[in-house]
């Protein structure tokens, strides 16, 4: 029996159109999951869908607002018509506003909140139920380093991202006894679209000074890839992790672990 095989499961990535997203749901199809995704426009649908075929994969996308409970209430119900009872969901989708927080309005502090945490909340609220049906389920909620960390200018995201990782510890304490886990990824620095400001080459051609403090502060000494979240998301997707719920597993090259070399 391959513990790791999603053969028969059905899968949502929020968020899943590109950059993490993609790549775990790419990982989920080819451990045998039927994967669906949801992102905020057509076109955006439409890339999403392409970029999965480019890898051999074939999807179900959809446009729906995740911030929107009655949104989310009627993707979840027109995936099972079209695709089955949703088995894994992958709560991705998020954004990140850098700005002091004494500069940032409320406004733009409650809209990643809104999309950080409150809707992994309501895309978690909607599948549950499915999940107590079938027995089973697994919530894998994309936290960050921001759920153990602040740094100048993320008040919001770090706000969000800690309570994304309390969300899930609670999950897990109310389902669990539903079959349902409900772990945590909590990527480090990934070179993806939502870090390339901290990695813009600088005038002079040199390296952006946070792109040099967090490969010097990286054990592994470098930044991560999307595909080395691949394999835990698939781990925590899968029976292998029938037993672990509530955890989230940092996959950071090693950089919470580390104070950083002497300068
Ligand atoms: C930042 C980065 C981080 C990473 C990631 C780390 O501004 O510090 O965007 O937040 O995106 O979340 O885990």
């Amino acid at each position: 029996m391959d513990l790791f095989d999603l053969t028969g499961r059905v899968a949502l990535v929020t968020g899943g159109a590109h950059s993490i997203g993609l790549a775990i749901g790419v990982a989920l199809a080819k451990a045998g999951a039927q994967v669906c995704f949801n992102c905020s426009s057509e076109a955006s649908r439409q890339r999403g869908i392409e970029a999965y075929k480019a890898e051999g994969v074939e999807v179900h996308g959809y446009v729906a607002d995740v911030t929107d409970e009655k949104a989310v209430q009627a993707l979840v119900a027109t995936i099972r018509e079209e695709v089955g009872i949703i088995d894994v969901l992958v709560n991705n989708a998020g954004i990140i506003k850098r700005v002091p927080m004494c500069d940032m309005s409320v406004e733009d502090f409650s809209k990643v909140i809104d999309v950080d945490l409150i809707a992994p909340f309501i895309c978690s609220k909607a599948v549950i139920p499915g999940m107590i049906e079938k027995g089973r389920g697994k919530i894998i909620n994309i936290c960050s380093m921001m759920s153990e960390l602040g740094r100048e200018t993320v008040s919001a995201y770090a706000a969000a991202k800690g309570g994304l990782k309390m969300l899930t510890r609670n999950i897990c304490s109310e389902f669990g006894g539903s079959n349902i886990q409900c772990n945590g990824i909590g990527p480090g620095y990934i070179a993806t679209q939502q870090t390339s400001a901290l990695r813009e080459r600088q005038a002079d051609g040199s390296r952006h000074p946070f792109d040099q403090f967090i490969v010097s502060k990286t054990p592994a000494g470098r930044w991560g890839t999307t595909e080395d979240l691949v394999g835990p998301a698939v781990f925590l997707a899968s029976k292998a992790s029938d037993f672990v719920n509530g955890q989230v597993l940092y996959v950071d090259g090693g950089i919470l672990a580390y104070i950083g070399k002497q300068p």
